[in-house]
């Protein structure tokens, strides 16, 4: 499962929050710290601190972790890379021994941003931070036009181990199309990680869009790839998992859940058993 962004849904990213979501089944909890829209740029202790704790908790929870780099507003990863290597560099220091820790370090880049020019140079500037502390940690990579271009980095991948790369969907836009690109980045070796999906539109509203969603699930079942939900708050949002004023902490009711959270919730339940 993935938070919403910290600054505004942090409540739904407390401790108890992710051992009600360990208790649905999910053994991932993605941590999305915006960078723009009154994130870490503006208040980078507060959201470090939020950070943190939502990480101690997934890993006293016995989950993996994913500590989100959410840019999004901030198209060019490279407008902050000295910010990025910076709170990098410290996670990798607090989290060095922590194999549970997987570092997302370029949420969704977009704009006119290029793989050559401003992805792979600023990948390779992070993961040299992280590296620094962390030699063995995954690392998750995005791609141009919000984490869908993985073409532009299988044919020009990073050198180094245990890196991966994100592709994003939202089931109610995206489809056949972008499968079939996953299959070719696979068969040229490219290894992938689903870190952000929605059963909305790309917008985060419209549908919901199960039938969608779930032929999304059973391809990457088959595959074997890994995926983070987007999102657990209560927001009125298709894309979010619980109903306006469900409880932050959980324990949530079938009637606390929206329609998308009734479905992941229930695949998670279904992959756990
Ligand atoms: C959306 C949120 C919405 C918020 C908006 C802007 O659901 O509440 O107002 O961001 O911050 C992404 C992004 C993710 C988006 C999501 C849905 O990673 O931040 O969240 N989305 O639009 N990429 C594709 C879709």
């Amino acid at each position: 499962m993935s938070s919403h962004g910290l600054q505004w849904y942090g409540q739904f990213a407390s401790a108890q929050a992710i051992a009600a979501t360990a208790e649905y089944g999910a053994n991932v909890f993605r941590v999305a710290m915006y960078t723009g829209e009154g994130g870490y740029l503006s208040q980078p202790q507060s959201m470090q601190a939020q950070v943190t704790a939502a990480v101690d908790a997934a890993i006293e929870n016995d989950m993996y972790v994913i500590i989100d780099w959410h840019i999004l507003s901030d198209g060019n990863p490279m407008e902050n890379v000295s910010h990025a290597e910076s709170f990098f560099s410290a996670m990798a220091q607090r989290y060095q021994n922590a194999p549970a820790v997987l570092y997302e370090i370029c949420n969704e880049p977009n704009g006119s941003v290029t793989w050559g020019r401003d992805v792979k140079p600023y990948a390779q500037r992070v993961i040299q931070a992280i590296r620094a502390y962390s030699p063995r940690a995954v690392i998750l990579v995005g791609s141009p036009t919000w984490s869908q271009d993985i073409h532009l980095a299988a044919a020009d991948p990073l050198e180094g181990e245990n890196l991966m790369y994100t592709l994003h969907f939202y089931a109610g836009t995206h489809g056949a199309q972008l499968r079939t690109r996953m299959d070719a980045a696979l068969a040229q070796g490219l290894p992938l990680f689903v870190s952000e999906w929605g059963t909305s539109r790309a917008d985060g509203s419209g549908g919901v869009f199960l039938e969608q969603a779930e032929t999304w699930l059973d391809f990457l079942d088959q595959r074997g790839i890994s995926w983070c939900n987007w999102s657990l708050c209560d927001k009125s949002e298709t894309s979010a998992a619980l109903r306006p004023g469900a409880p932050p902490k959980g324990p949530w009711s079938q009637s606390d859940l929206s329609p998308s959270g009734a479905f992941v919730f229930s695949r998670l339940s279904a992959a756990g058993s």
